[in-house]
């Protein structure tokens, strides 16, 4: 393979950024090729001026900034209050406008035309996520006709709900000018093609192959991982432990039932702490004898509905602490802010249950963490939303439908109770499974995938 391009909003220009499991997967990509990174600096400006280049391990970022109108119009309306809740089939939260399709599609122009130029023979572009759908589009009018491709982060809907965009048709056109789409699951996958079949009497070749539009490109499921054994690791950091031995003295030897989500309303956590109260009316004996905490990190705050979604979650906590806390017990708390990755992997080891019970998720790489954070000589156990695209991949966990809360109160007790033999049994395959699929994993298969498109 030649040089790879990454395009996608935010970029690993800073060091610190490449913490994460993605960014290192793409950063390591591109170290190996001589690569670029292009995307947003982050900053808003009333006016936008030449794209500022940072080049570092042979690597060059170029980043511009956006505009007020950019930022507003591009980011927080269209692909955050249009894309992200019809593809997690929330289009009751979409807030369907006029102009923000047409900024959407002016930064995903304005972009691309500032890529264009920089790229050679032999290069492959690497797009990423619902930011960029349009990208494929504008990259071909500006001229380059060599591999592109395309990896879409969240979920993609069944076609009757992406229909529900007035734009459906020129996003889906679009995303066919991309060489090779990825998607986290099979059901995506299928939901993708299948809206191609009906309305645009596409051809599902097999191996990936769609034919479309006269041309033919391959779609297929590349489920994404992470740095497996680098969390197993980070898990018994000194970090991890001190995070451990604090979060143990506050439980004094109860069971620790644990979540860790952005705080977004497509993680279900209303939902759960519905669940955990049920769990504490349904199973008196939890009472007292088992606390959940709740990690939820404010995102998006500016998006009106993540404000109603902190208010509603602060009322439901505040309930179930009122109606089963005690002098000496909290039942449920919730922790509205971030922690370090290693002090994650230090609350996951400890726990003996982690709720991932999204409503709608692209993959959710919590569940893949907890996984890798366990001691083997005394495993957790999972509780899985069958909605996580993870759901396909750990299918030896207790999978869940995270909107039956009585079913997952039940759950959380059967995990609760779960003997050691069963929990070492489960967690052995989900461990296998977590770390052969990893992000090397899942680069590889993408990028073989890519290239194989240009042969
Ligand atoms: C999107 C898709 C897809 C959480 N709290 C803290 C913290 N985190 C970390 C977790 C995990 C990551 O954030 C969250 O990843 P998820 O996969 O769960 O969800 P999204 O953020 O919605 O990600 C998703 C993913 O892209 C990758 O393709 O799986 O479906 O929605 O790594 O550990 N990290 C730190 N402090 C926190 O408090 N340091």
């Amino acid at each position: 393979m030649g040089r790879l391009i990454a395009i996608s909003n935010r970029t690993a220009a800073d060091a610190s950024a490449r913490a994460g499991g993605l960014a290192v997967a793409v950063w390591e990509s591109l170290t190996a090729t001589g690569g670029m990174w292009f995307g947003w600096s982050g900053n808003i400006v009333d006016e936008v001026g030449e794209p500022e280049v940072i080049k570092d391990e042979g690597v060059e970022f170029v980043v511009t900034d956006f505009t007020e109108d950019e930022h507003d119009g591009f980011y927080l309306q269209y692909a955050n209050r249009v894309i992200w809740p019809v593809f997690h089939y929330r289009v009751d939260l979409a807030h369907f406008g006029n102009t923000e399709f047409a900024t959407y599609a002016a930064v995903n122009e304005r972009i691309a035309n500032m890529v264009v130029p920089h790229l050679k023979e032999g290069d492959s572009v690497w797009v990423h996520d619902y930011h960029f759908l349009l990208m494929g589009d504008y990259l071909r009018k500006g001229g380059w006709d060599g591999p592109i491709g395309f990896f879409l982060h969240i979920p993609f809907p069944s076609p009757e709900v992406f229909m529900a965009l007035p734009e459906h048709e020129q996003i889906a056109r679009a995303m066919c000018e991309f060489s090779v789409l990825g998607f986290q699951s099979e059901s995506d996958r299928s939901n993708f093609v299948q809206y191609l079949v009906r309305h645009y009497d596409a051809v599902d070749e097999g191996d990936g192959w769609i034919s479309v539009f006269g041309r033919r490109i391959r779609a297929n499921a590349y489920p994404i991982g992470i740095e497996a054994e680098a969390f197993a690791e980070a898990s018994v950091s000194q970090r991890a432990m001190t995070a451990a031995s604090r979060i143990g003295r506050f439980l004094g030897g109860r069971q620790l039932v644990l979540g860790v989500d952005r705080m977004d309303y497509s993680k279900g956590l209303p939902q759960r702490f519905e669940a955990v109260g049920k769990l504490f009316d349904h199973f008196p004996k939890t009472r007292g004898k088992v606390s959940v905490t709740q990690i939820a990190p404010p995102s998006r705050s500016k998006v009106e509905e993540y404000r109603d979604l902190r208010i509603q979650l602060d009322e439901l906590a505040g309930r179930i602490n009122g109606d089963y806390g005690d002098l000496d017990w909290i039942p449920l708390r919730y922790l509205a802010r971030s922690y370090d990755r290693r002090e994650l992997a230090g609350l996951y080891r400890i726990a003996s249950v982690c709720l991932v019970t999204p409503l709608r998720d692209g993959m959710n790489l919590v569940a893949k963490e907890f996984v890798m954070a366990q001691d083997p000589e005394n495993p957790g156990v999972l509780i899985l939303s069958q909605f996580a695209g993870a759901a396909e991949q750990l299918s030896d966990t207790l999978i869940v439908n995270p909107h039956d809360s009585d079913k997952v109160a039940e759950t959380i007790y059967q995990a609760l109770e779960m003997p050691l033999e069963e929990r070492k049994a489960r967690w052995e395959k989900l461990r296998k499974t977590v770390v052969e699929q990893d992000i090397s994993w899942w680069r590889q298969k993408f990028l073989d995938d890519l290239d194989a498109k240009t042969d």
